[in-house]
């Protein structure tokens, strides 16, 4: 990204780059600096973006702090729901506009980014309806003792937000965190910062109290480190990639402060030999094509029984034959992956499968005809080792990888081989066969005869690599609720 003269927003109503959202008021950063994120459909700048830094940051917390301690504190759980179910209202009645904001930011088409807003609502109200449900325990300590617990709000939160999902991993751990009563600090990633901005203007409309939601929009070394350093953040959660995952949490450490991180996946989708193969083509054709595959629970890695590895294959290459590409705006089936960077990494992987033998079934270059944007085909990599990179590493593009096993124990051992585990699918008839390996595979979630099965209710998080701490449904409020043992002596 380049510095650039700063250059007026109007897509956002705003005649100046003042993104940041801080007490309630949009501002610039105090350095001045700025800069541009870019519409992966054209390569062109599309707004200036404020470049906070430490000194945002730390009057961001110092907003959130004092927000902690007034009007939040004081207002019923009750009236903290109501709140965020206005606030969820707010955001359905602006769809389109914040559709098409995180189009033109993300590439995803515009069908994908209204979903992803219904997404964020039903997101605001799980969480705005458990508000006043969230209910301490008694303890059992004899007759002459009362004892209870008292669930409160973890303090300051920090959010740290990836461009895949811009507006609903956000909406995913702040929700929770306003139900739970605590203050938010939000650094949306640099290359899809717009859609918080409107995020920020929705909460103000819908009158959520000044300094509980601060939006910090900058870069992940100087805004979000600054972040996770600060002394007042009493909880981190983070989305992004397994290495900067690990800087977070050894920042967190640091200042021992409880962090939840989801850290993307390489998710085997095993395929048994009784499954049904045109429903579980036509589920992993959304698992792994979705969002141009920038998805952490995408079904990028199939491992196919042998006795139908080219059956399903043949059904899996002709409906993604059939995916059309374009920009955003235009409202394909998939759009550009996000970045210059991000089809640099897409790109660097389908040129190392090549050389190390997998087999092109399907797509691999630029769409003919989108000369400019970051786009890529659907790409089907065949005959993939277990040793290859494909086979290995995190591609997230529009990219899936096939392996083929005999027996039952070498799809676990192909399910289980990576560091990786956030998600598993099982696609099989004898429903039995299904659950012992559910059982048995490494993941935070495994899902038979379908994909990306859940909702705001069901709990979604990683083991081993992939992840600490689960975000959704109850589990997920809980990551902003500190638990207080009070005892009585009679
Ligand atoms: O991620 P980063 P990147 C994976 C995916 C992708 C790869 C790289 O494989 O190809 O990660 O993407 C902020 N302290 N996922 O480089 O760096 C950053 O500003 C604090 C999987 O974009 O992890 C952004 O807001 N924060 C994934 C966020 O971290 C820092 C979603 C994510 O950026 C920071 C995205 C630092 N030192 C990428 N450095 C998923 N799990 O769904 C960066 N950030």
């Amino acid at each position: 990204m380049t510095a650039q003269a700063p250059t007026p927003t109007p897509a956002l109503g705003l005649d100046a780059p003042r993104t940041l959202f801080i007490d309630d008021a949009f501002s610039g950063a105090a350095s001045g600096a700025t800069f541009a994120t870019v519409d992966p459909s054209t390569e062109a700048p599309l707004a200036e973006v404020a470049r906070g830094g430490p000194a945002d940051v730390d009057r961001a917390v110092a907003a959130a702090r004092r927000a902690m301690r007034g009007e939040w504190r004081d207002i019923t759980p009750a009236e903290r729901g109501r709140l965020l179910f206005r606030l969820a209202d707010t955001i359905l009645a602006r769809k389109e506009e914040i559709a098409r904001i995180e189009t033109l930011d993300v590439g995803k088409p515009l069908k994908e980014s209204r979903g992803d807003v219904d997404g964020v609502v039903a997101t605001l109200r799980y969480n705005a309806g458990a508000a006043d449900k969230l209910e301490g325990a008694t303890i059992p300590l004899g007759r002459s003792v009362i004892d209870f617990t008292l669930l409160e709000p973890a303090g300051v939160t920090a959010h740290i937000v990836p461009w895949n999902y811009p507006l609903g991993m956000l909406a995913r751990s702040l929700a929770p965190a306003l139900a739970a009563g605590c203050t938010a600090v939000v650094k949306p990633a640099e290359q899809s910062p717009l859609s918080a901005v409107l995020f920020a203007q929705c909460c103000r409309e819908a009158g959520i109290p000044k300094g509980v939601v601060n939006i910090v929009t900058g870069y992940g070394e100087e805004a979000g480190a600054a972040l996770v350093a600060h002394p007042d953040v009493r909880g981190i959660t983070f989305t992004g990639s397994v290495e900067t995952g690990r800087l977070v949490y050894q920042g967190a450490a640091r200042g021992l402060k409880p962090a939840v991180l989801e850290l993307g996946g390489k998710n085997p989708a095993i395929i048994l030999p009784d499954a049904d193969l045109d429903r579980a083509a036509a589920d992993i054709l959304d698992g792994a094509f979705g969002n141009s595959g920038q998805v952490c629970s995408s079904s990028s890695r199939l491992i196919l029984h042998r006795s139908i590895h080219d059956a399903f294959l043949d059904r899996l290459a002709a409906a993604a034959a059939r995916l059309t590409v374009g920009p955003g705006l235009d409202d394909r089936d998939l759009g550009p992956v996000v970045s210059a960077e991000q089809h640099g990494r897409v790109t660097g992987y389908l040129a190392a499968g090549r050389r190390e033998g997998a087999r092109l079934r399907l797509g691999g270059g630029r769409p003919r005809g989108l000369d400019r944007g970051y786009f890529v085909e659907p790409t089907i990599l065949d005959r993939v080792e277990p040793g290859h990179v494909v086979a290995r590493e995190e591609i997230f593009g529009p990219v899936a990888v096939a392996l083929s096993f005999d027996t039952i124990d070498g799809a676990l051992t192909l399910a289980n081989g990576l560091g990786y585990g956030l998600v598993a699918g099982v696609y099989g008839r004898d429903i039995g066969e299904a659950l012992r390996l559910a059982r048995d595979i490494e993941a935070g979630s495994v899902w038979i005869n379908g994909w990306f099965i859940g909702g705001q209710q069901a709990p979604t998080g990683g083991i081993k690599d992939s992840g600490v701490g689960r975000e959704r449904g109850l589990p997920g409020i809980m990551n902003y609720l500190q638990i207080k043992n009070v005892g009585i002596r009679l």
